[in-house]
């Protein structure tokens, strides 16, 4: 008997929007699995004999997004590793690259359940990374000029993409801007009244 495909939801939004602490919010309250793009794409950077390490690390300080073939690998990696059967995969897709690369590789090995997408102000996003980066984040993009680079990949390449699962009637839009708690009150509706 085959077992039921992983059930996947997608996590959008700007940088800073609050994906990977709201992520860290549904994990402790259902049954998911957290796998941040971004946090993999960090780890390979740092893995000793990565082929990749030297082309994520100027994609993102520069807010470029990674070739689909790097990112998608790695989450497929995690998802097989985990033997779990519930993710929230965090901060992608987000260009059309990601996009046709995850259709292509994954989209018929899991059940996509719907994108939450973390809506939020640019100034708000732009200050919420500032001030962890002046916290000491470690981050090499939590800089200005980085950030001006990564709002734009994110109005030019990513949002695009957010309206194409809007179009389809795929996304639970969440406003991030209150405090994180009052936004994973959102979140939490939107699990629980999709059978979570
Ligand atoms: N914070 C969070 N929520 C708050 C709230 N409600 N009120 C006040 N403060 C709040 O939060 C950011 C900061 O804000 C934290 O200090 C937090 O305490 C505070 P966080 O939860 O980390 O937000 P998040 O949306 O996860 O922000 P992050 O910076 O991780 O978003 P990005 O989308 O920019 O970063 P990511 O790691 O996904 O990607 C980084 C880069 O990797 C990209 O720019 C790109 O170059 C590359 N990348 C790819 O190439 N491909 C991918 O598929 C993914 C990434
Ligand atoms: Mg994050």
């Amino acid at each position: 008997i085959m077992s039921p495909k992983p059930k996947v939801v997608f996590v959008l939004g700007g940088p800073g929007a609050g994906k990977g602490t709201q992520c860290s919010k549904i994990v402790e309250r259902f049954q998911f699995t957290h796998l941040s793009a971004g946090d993999l794409l960090r780890e390979e950077r740092a893995r000793k004999g990565s082929e990749f390490g030297a082309l994520i690390d100027d994609y993102i300080r520069n807010g470029k997004i990674v070739p689909v073939e790097v990112t998608c690998s790695l989450l497929e990696n995690a998802i097989n590793k985990s033997g779990k059967s519930r993710f929230l995969i965090d901060g992608f897709p987000r260009n059309q690259d990601n996009l046709d690369g995850w259709n292509k590789q994954m989209s018929d090995k899991v059940d996509m359940q719907f994108v939450l997408f973390f809506d939020c102000g640019e100034d708000v996003c732009v200050a919420r990374c500032l001030t962890r980066g002046q916290g000491g984040s470690g981050r090499t993009d939590d800089n200005e000029e980085s950030m001006k680079k990564r709002i734009q990949t994110y109005y030019n390449e990513s949002l695009p993409i957010i309206k194409y699962f809007q179009n389809n009637g795929l996304v639970k839009t969440i406003d991030a801007s209150p405090d994180a708690d009052k936004v994973f009150s959102e979140v939490e509706r939107v699990f629980v009244s999709s059978g979570f």
